[in-house]
């Protein structure tokens, strides 16, 4: 199949996804064309049947905003000419979906659409009244819509008059990649030997709630010996290095910034911290799982479907940072229960996550939506 992507490519769970999926369908023999105004993160160097087509928005003084979703659009439909793609699968209804749309209506009715939703884009801007119409448009007019969990198909169906099918696929990892990894070389420039470390990595956007990770490890640290990384920067960043220094934490959280060797990251720690109020998946948890590493945080959304409570980690209400505190002590403390959490997480990413069984979930939609 000829087989166009679009994404958000800088760092973020829903331009994860789709890059890997790209990789994942050129590996497969599929002819693969990312159409975004950057390289997304996760491509960065050459693979066989990968293409990458830059979109650039004219900034002409008359425009007050430069017109990116037409240049979009625009690109998208050259990019199917020319290649003669069979569909666009666009990641993030705002604006791909629609963006998609006009190329197909500039195409003709051989290009399909295919639409995944992330999170953001129904639980956050589903509910803005400048954009929840258009949202609405842009998923009923897709070919086919997908949502990377049955708590995102839920509230999609809750919060719009979507007439469509939405199947769930949920998100993947790749085995080969994530896997717990020896790096006991670097550890001890983290932590002491008896000390845990435990990791938060977001965007730090207000739905992550970075501060409750602060207040969880603050109460974790008065019963275990332990350290904190956080990886990532946005919003929410300097209001949680304030209260780091309010606690008098300093010497034991670190913050590293946008990082992009997670997998091995992931591997020197030994809890992962999400307790966020929206989380339609939770990518970074299901990553840690295949590492080998629980997590501990918050009931949102589609985290209950990823994080299996009491088997790979524990969840809590939003916002109990005590009881999230007191799971993580639990864990950090018996070593027998964390080892079965963690050879649990492993196997269940395996099972239920492998890039393999989502990637063929995706091919099988494709063939459908093109009736090949
Ligand atoms: O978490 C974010 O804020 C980034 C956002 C995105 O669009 O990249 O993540 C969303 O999509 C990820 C990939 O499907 C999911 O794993 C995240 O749970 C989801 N974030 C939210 O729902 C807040």
């Amino acid at each position: 199949m000829r087989i166009g992507i679009t994404c958000y490519p800088s760092h973020g769970g829903s331009g994860v996804v789709a890059t890997e999926l790209g990789k994942l369908m050129a590996e497969r023999g599929h002819q693969v064309h990312f159409i975004s105004y950057d390289m997304p993160f996760r491509l960065g160097r050459f693979y066989h049947n990968v293409h990458y087509h830059e979109v650039e928005a004219n900034r002409y003084a008359v425009f007050r905003f430069p017109p990116y979703d037409l240049a979009l659009a625009n690109r998208m439909a050259q990019v199917a000419k020319i290649h003669q793609l069979d569909l666009i699968h666009v990641h993030y209804a705002v604006p791909h979906a629609l963006c998609a749309y006009l190329a197909k209506k500039m195409v003709g009715d051989s290009l399909k659409v295919v639409t995944t939703l992330h999170g953001t884009d129904i639980t956050v801007l589903g509910e803005d009244p400048s954009l929840k119409d258009i949202i609405c448009f842009g998923i009923n007019h897709s070919d086919a819509v997908t949502a990377v969990s049955d708590d995102l198909v839920r509230q999609t169906r809750e919060l719009f008059c979507v007439d469509k099918q939405l199947t769930r696929i949920y998100n993947f990892v790749d085995p080969r990649v994530y896997q717990p990894l020896d790096v006991s070389d670097i550890r001890s420039e983290y932590a002491a030997t008896e000390e845990k470390l435990l990791l938060h990595i977001s965007n730090f956007r207000a739905v992550k709630r970075t501060t409750d990770v602060i207040r969880i490890f603050e109460k974790v640290q008065q019963e275990v010996a332990a350290r904190l990384i956080l990886v990532g920067e946005g919003p929410e960043w300097s209001r949680t290095v304030q209260m780091v220094k309010e606690l008098g934490l300093e010497s034991r959280v670190m913050f590293l910034g946008k990082q992009d060797e997670v997998a091995r990251l992931i591997s020197l720690a030994d809890l992962l911290l999400l307790p966020s109020s929206k989380e339609s998946f939770g990518l970074v948890a299901l990553e840690a799982m295949a590492c080998g590493v629980p997590t501990v945080g918050s009931n949102a959304g589609g985290l209950p479907e990823v994080v299996v409570h009491g088997e790979t980690g524990y969840l809590a209400e939003i916002g109990d940072t005590e009881a999230m505190a007191a799971q993580a002590v639990r864990l950090l403390s018996d070593p027998v229960l964390y080892r079965r959490f963690s050879e649990n997480g492993v196997r269940l990413a395996r099972e239920r996550f492998s890039a393999e069984k989502i990637a063929g979930q995706y091919e099988d939609l494709y063939r459908q939506v093109i009736g090949k």
